[in-house]
């Protein structure tokens, strides 16, 4: 890699890992987006700010989220979907900008999926502490189409594991700029992430940001 001014110890710049039929891991790929990336998504936080969404089952989540896009991801008392209507603000969800469009669409087709057009981008915010309990992603109906997910700020290790609940897990350290593409039979697999270990991220400060890009509807 060349002298970017925000490399950090430990980056060994742009690679590709296949950690499951589907599934396919670019480490840095989203670094030459980073100066784009970053004011874009402070643009939409203003207008949509991270908030802790309840769980059906009552419980407040650790990760505070918001989305971009046609369609934003929610939950509350009533249930898990996507809707037009950010329900803290009674606004649409901000618009996707172009950056992220782009990001997602490159990094799809990188991983073999053309012509990827996300409609929503779930945007979830850790502080040390916070985690992602297994769960799987099923509210979208489009299981043909991948999810692209962009981590920025802290590392986080993330848990990846089968079709069914009880299947083992493998762990991988996701950092500051790695993309993953979840699509084949890896779309449906349980995944989570462990609680976020303290530190201070050069860009990002005491924090993990990560990007979900999903299309929604039937094809
Ligand atoms: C594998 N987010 O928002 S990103 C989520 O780091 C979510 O915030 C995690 O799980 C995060 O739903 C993990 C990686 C990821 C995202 C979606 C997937 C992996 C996936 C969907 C299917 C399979
Ligand atoms: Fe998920």
């Amino acid at each position: 890699m060349t002298s970017d001014l925000f490399e950090t110890v430990g980056d060994i710049g742009p690679s590709r890992e296949t950690m499951a039929e589907g599934a396919v891991l670019l480490r840095s790929f989203a670094r030459p987006f980073e100066a784009e990336l970053i004011p874009a998504l402070r643009a939409i936080v203003k207008r949509a700010p991270f908030r802790h969404l309840i769980t059906p089952g009552g419980h407040r989540m650790s990760v505070a989220m918001t989305n971009c896009g046609r369609v934003g991801w929610v939950s509350d008392p009533s249930g898990y979907r996507y809707d037009a209507v950010d329900p803290e603000s009674g606004q649409p969800w901000p618009e996707m900008p172009p950056v992220l469009r782009q990001l997602a669409a490159d990094a799809a087709a990188e991983a073999g999926f053309s012509n990827f057009a996300p409609e929503a981008c779930l945007i979830n915010r850790y502080v040390p502490g916070a985690k992602l309990s297994l769960h799987q992603d099923k509210d979208e109906l489009d299981f043909a189409a991948p999810i692209v997910s962009v981590s920025l700020g802290l590392s986080a290790i993330f848990l990846f594991g089968g079709l069914k609940r009880n299947d083992p897990t493998r762990r991988y350290r996701l950092a500051h700029g790695d993309v993953a593409v979840w699509g084949g039979p890896s779309r449906l697999f349980y995944h989570g992430v462990a609680p976020l270990a303290e530190g201070e991220h050069g860009l990002l400060g005491r924090q993990r940001i990560n990007l979900t890009f999903r299309r929604v509807l039937m094809a």
